[in-house]
């Protein structure tokens, strides 16, 4: 299929909100087994109407090489109105040769064409000796405007807010880096590095249907800003420990709440884990960081890339006394007690 062009253009309208692709598995008019790869400038689009209002559009699909003794992969470029997102298939983070991604396409009222495109990149000049990638099972996820829960100051702390699980992959979502928290396939959290979203169905979660495990090493990992007011006592309560997949071994997680940072140690215990920790700290000015980063690089035994596993994260204002009326409430037990 080297060099050959796909492009393919299709427009249909009036979908529902179950349906807003047509075709998502390239299955029709073929019969069965069938997904499109992307030769030299390959191309394919579909435009859909976006439904509900304000809503967040989030994409999953999944990709593999084309192709043997090649010197490089293509990329591929997944692009709405509002955004743009390039999988660059550089590593394998799975079992599977198939590895699922999802990406953030935007936010849009009901009644809008949506034209959404996925291209093939290349810097190679060399079609023969390119990699052209395949796709396949495409779909699309619609979700409103998140709301605060049980006084948590952070919204999706519990990461249950996501790009759709396919129900054939056991492997998890691939997040690719996401600089911008509003064009983050994990809502509300900047990604650094890759991260898998897991689910319940294939890997141990602590609460809920979906958390995070860092998959991609050193310093790499999830992040949320939050403005606090600056002075005041806060704590970020979370749960991190180890998903069951393999990776039964030492993870660390470098943990930062604002001002406070915290290096903590998940020893292996069995195949799965989850210890809940707590972190108090006192609200610096401007954007205080909430992020939980991998503090090693880790394997498998069979080599798939792996880490810890971070859920349950709430951010609350400590209502405690603060320590300056302490000390008044003191002074004042201290007169009392003089005077009697
Ligand atoms: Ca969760």
């Amino acid at each position: 299929m080297h060099g050959e062009m796909f492009f393919l253009q299709l427009l249909f309208i009036g979908l529902t909100s179950a349906d807003l692709l047509q075709n998502p598995d390239f299955e029709s008019p073929p019969d069965n087994g069938h997904a499109i790869q992307l030769g030299q400038d390959g191309k394919i689009n579909q435009t859909f109407i976006a439904t509900g209002d304000n809503m967040n559009y989030l994409l999953t699909f999944t990709l593999v090489p084309g192709g043997q003794n090649c010197s490089a992969n293509a990329d591929v470029v997944v692009s709405a109105p509002d955004s743009r997102g390039v999988f660059s298939l550089k590593q394998h983070y799975g079992k599977e040769s198939w590895e699922s991604y999802g990406h953030y396409l935007g936010r849009w009222d009901r009644g809008e064409p949506i034209n959404l495109v996925i291209e093939s990149l290349t810097t190679e000049s060399d079609a023969n000796s390119t990699c052209w990638p395949m796709i396949d099972m495409l779909f699309l996820k619609t979700d409103p405007a998140l709301a605060q829960a049980d006084g948590n100051l952070l919204l999706n702390g519990g990461f249950e807010v996501g790009p759709d699980f396919l129900s054939n992959s056991t492997e998890g979502i691939l997040l690719e880096s996401a600089p911008s928290p509003v064009q983050s396939a994990l809502l509300q959290w900047t990604v650094i590095g890759t991260v898998k979203y897991i689910d319940s169905k294939h890997f141990f979660v602590p609460e809920g249907n979906a958390a995070i495990e860092i998959v991609s090493g050193v310093s790499t990992g999830i992040q949320i800003d939050v403005m606090l007011t600056e002075g005041s006592s806060y704590y970020v309560n979370f749960t991190a420990g180890h998903a069951g997949d393999g990776c039964d071994r030492k993870l660390m997680v470098r943990v930062q709440a604002g001002p406070v940072v915290r290096n903590i140690t998940l020893e292996s215990s069995g195949t799965r884990s989850a210890v809940k920790y707590s972190v108090p700290f006192k609200a610096g000015s401007g954007p205080n960081p909430i992020s939980f980063l991998s503090g090693s690089t880790n394997q498998t035994k069979d080599g798939v890339f792996c880490g810890p596993i971070i859920d349950e994260v709430v951010l609350r204002a400590s209502h405690g006394l603060k320590p300056q009326l302490k000390l008044e409430i003191l002074i004042y037990v201290l007169v009392l007690a003089v005077v009697l």
